[in-house]
């Protein structure tokens, strides 16, 4: 999905940010704010409405040592599912993997750690950001000038000299651009999808989408482990647009300032200073009348928003 379409909607809706997050996600590695289900059904990936079908990924696997495709580790190495979602400010990701984050990075006994989320803006296969996803600087985002990668060449053979650059691992080279919250967790959970048994790990995110300066237009998101036998790909949905209901709280609220200041504006009109009682009188008439003009007025704005709102998406 396009960022530039969720940064418009930002500048818009910037005056009422905060009912608009009130729909958003946790990052606190808890999934049941994307409405994923442990229940042990083969549904039990398919997240709530915030995130149509096409922006999320699911490819479940298991069993010992099974090919996961192009490499092999069964569920300890699984890539299960991806979930993206964007609103005003924030990019929210969630990924259930079978990979431990205590997975020990040591190739030479045949073992491999995490790797970190990969942004590609462009969608061209060149990976300009990366969200650190394990250590002290977990949840950090970083613009990326050189990658690490996989085992596996682009035929999908084990070839480490000539490894798939469409699976980066782990970033090289970066440098900080921003940092947003990250969980991790190390302890496992079961029952989620048909295979009951098999344990799975989440890591859950929340990254500012300013971290990501002048790019944007549509972007994917990659994560891999160290080794890249699994690897798993989602393009995040922008976010649903406001309840009507909030719209009208802000047309309320705009109602409630426009009487403030009319009420002030009439106190210090430039004539004859009013007796209280005219005072009062004046003030009381005027709101009234004014009042059927404002509650006009916010109409027309909260008509205005609607319409501009369909008009960008
Ligand atoms: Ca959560
Ligand atoms: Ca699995
Ligand atoms: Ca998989
Ligand atoms: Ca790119």
């Amino acid at each position: 999905m396009k960022l530039n379409q969720a940064l418009t909607l930002a500048a818009i809706f910037a005056g009422f940010a905060l009912q608009a997050e009130a729909a958003s996600i946790l990052a606190d590695g808890n999934l049941s704010d994307w409405d994923l289900h442990k229940k042990g059904n083969s549904d039990d990936w398919a997240p709530n409405a915030l995130i149509p079908p096409s922006h999320y990924t699911v490819e479940d696997q298991t069993g010992g040592n099974s090919r996961l495709f192009p490499g092999y580790g069964g569920q300890a190495y699984d890539a299960e599912a991806f979930y993206a979602y964007m609103d005003n400010t924030y990019l929210y990701l969630a990924l259930v993997t079978g990979l431990s984050p205590d997975t020990r990075n040591d190739p030479r006994h045949n073992s491999y750690g995490p790797g970190d989320f990969a942004i590609d803006f462009g969608r061209d296969g060149s990976f300009e950001f990366g969200i650190e996803t394990t250590g002290a600087n977990a949840g950090k985002v970083y613009k990326v000038s050189a990658w690490d990668y996989g085992l596996w060449n682009e035929q999908g053979d084990y070839d480490p000299s000539h490894p798939d650059l469409k699976h980066p691992t782990s970033m090289k080279t970066a440098s900080e651009v921003g940092s947003g919250q990250l969980v991790y967790s190390n302890i496992p959970f079961k029952n989620m999808g048909i295979y009951t048994n098999d344990k799975h790990y989440v890591i859950e995110a929340a990254m500012p989408l300013l971290a990501f300066g002048n790019f944007n237009g549509d972007f994917d998101i990659h994560w891999t482990m160290n080794c890249a036998n699994d690897a798993i790909s989602v393009d995040p949905a922008v976010a649903s647009v406001p309840e009507p209901a909030s719209l009208a709280l802000l047309a309320l609220g705009f109602l409630i300032l426009a009487l403030i200041q009319r009420k002030k504006s009439l106190l210090s009109l430039p004539w004859d200073k009013p007796s209280t009682m005219k005072k009062n009188t004046l003030s009381r008439f005027s709101s009234a009348k004014l009042l059927r003009r404002d509650i006009r007025n916010n109409i027309l704005v909260f008509k205005f928003i609607r319409q501009r709102k369909y008009n960008i998406l």
